[in-house]
């Protein structure tokens, strides 16, 4: 559709910026926080630790006041669970809870909304040791978990994220370790919808404690939704699309919004004697605890074909790039799109079709809970940084949005990947994608001084005309 006149960006559109505990904190052993999996384990050969990382612990206040300059009107970051609770469960850390209360003070001073996401990838390695999400009694940790954040920040956090791109923890699972596996493991493929299962039912429980606890706030999930399109027109290749679509994205999406589970999958896992058991009450705990809108992180689509079995399947190299299942879809490059550095495709029209498919499917506010391009960038001998191609990037993703909202759909926000460059997932500190520069190597932590960079006065124009203004 081609639009005449464009919808302004609502007067409260939160326009904002994302990170998360472990990529960005550091004082990984201090002031009582209990170690997390990945502390104790070795880091991706040629990357660095998370023991710094950028050393938000020490910076925040620092940090914000950056955030408040370029004018963002919401923060998304997540609290990690091993500083609230050193072991996961039982003894509250005083000194953990008191960060996170001063972080978020320090937003609401700077007129900053805190968007907090109470999990992201980094489960207390107290609880990877008896099973993480393997455990029935997980369930219970995390709404424990939850019950503290609420009676300690509901009072002043209005917005609230579950957990960080749990289709991402699943699908990675067999690859990378994103679950822990018990010793004995006859049948992979139920353990980890098992798993997954513990989570949405985890996430629909904290879904109602937030409405219980706390009368007006807001909470929603927050999976990395990446739209899938069929290589061909071929109707098999439409098949294969709506299968990858259904197993990335809608399977949690649905259980989130409808407390049922998709059909697609569910046949999927019947015929592979992979079926998550129901506890007694999970059906009651789907069907009860509702999102008030629904966050995703979006950072491109993918495309897939059938699988006719005549070729080897792809295999993901990481959270977007398409894979593929056999009998159900072949993941292949789309030749219509360009790649990032780090080799991701780049699709921002893709960004328009997700946001309208998503609120076509459950009719409720959206926000963009991650969006960016990563990049190894150098400070120039003056201290600036010219990411021309990050302002092209979100200028271009922000356009689609645009668009988004003038085709009806409902969006509440944009918080761009990352407020300021941290670690990333799997490839360090070279791979940055902050609006502001953090002097600091995988192996030379430098001065850990703040640059803004370029895109930094960009988007603070962007915001400051509430979106019309793209330069
Ligand atoms: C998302 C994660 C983030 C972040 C981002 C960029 O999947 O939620 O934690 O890191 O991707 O990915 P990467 O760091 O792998 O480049």
């Amino acid at each position: 559709m081609k639009h005449s006149v464009l919808t302004a960006f609502p007067q409260d559109f939160l326009w904002g910026a994302s990170t998360s505990a472990f990529q960005c904190e550091g004082a990984a052993a201090e002031d009582g926080r209990g170690p997390i999996g990945r502390d104790l384990h070795k880091p991706v050969p040629g990357t660095t630790d998370f023991s710094v990382a950028s050393d938000f612990y020490h910076h925040y206040k620092e940090d914000i006041a950056l955030m408040a300059q370029m004018g963002l009107k919401t923060f998304r970051f997540s609290i990690s669970w091993s500083r609230i609770l050193p072991d996961g469960t039982g003894e509250v850390n005083p000194k953990g809870l008191e960060f996170y209360s001063k972080v978020i003070d320090e937003c609401i001073k700077q007129g900053i909304e805190p968007l907090v996401t109470m999990f992201h990838f980094d489960m207390p390695a107290a609880l990877e040791r008896r099973g993480g999400w393997g455990n029935p009694e997980s369930v219970q940790w995390f709404v424990d978990y939850a019950s503290i954040l609420y009676k300690n920040y509901g009072d002043r956090v209005k917005y609230w994220l579950t957990i960080n791109e749990q289709n991402v923890l699943i699908f990675l699972a067999e690859k990378y370790h994103t679950l822990v596996f018990p010793k004995e493991c006859p049948n992979v493929l139920q353990e980890i919808y098992q798993q997954n299962h513990r989570m949405l039912v985890a996430q629909a429980k904290a879904f109602a404690l937030c409405h219980q606890l706390c009368p007006g706030a807001k909470i929603g999930p927050a999976p990395n939704i990446s739209f899938v399109y069929p290589a061909s027109c071929k109707p098999e290749d439409t098949i294969a699309a709506e299968n990858y679509n259904a197993m990335r994205n809608w399977l949690y999406l649905d259980v989130a919004v409808h407390g049922r589970y998709n059909e697609i999958i569910w046949a999927w896992l019947k015929e592979k004697d992979a079926l998550p058991v129901f506890a007694p009450g999970d059906a009651e705990a789907l069907a009860a605890g509702k999102p008030d809108f629904i966050g995703f992180n979006y950072y491109n689509t993918l495309t897939c074909e059938e699988d006719d079995g005549s070729r080897p399947l792809s295999q993901a190299t990481d959270q977007q790039t398409a894979r593929g299942e056999s009998g159900m879809f072949r993941g292949c490059a789309n030749p219509h799109l360009k790649t990032s550095p780090f080799g991701w495709e780049i699709d921002p029209v893709g960004l328009r079709v997700t946001i309208r498919e998503i609120y076509a499917r459950y009719h409720l506010p959206m926000i963009i809970t991650e969006n960016g391009v990563g990049a190894a960038e150098e400070l120039t001998a003056d201290g600036k940084v010219h990411d021309d191609y990050r302002i092209a990037y979100l200028k271009a993703h922000i356009e689609q949005i645009g668009l988004a909202i003038a085709d009806g759909c409902e969006m509440m926000g944009y918080c761009p990947w990352s407020a300021i460059d941290l670690i990333s997932t799997h490839q360090g500190f070279k791979k940055r994608y902050g609006f502001v520069y953090v002097n600091r190597d995988d192996f030379d932590l430098k001065d850990l001084a703040r640059y803004p960079k370029d895109s930094f006065y960009w988007y603070k124009k962007v915001i400051a005309s509430n979106g019309e203004d793209l330069g």
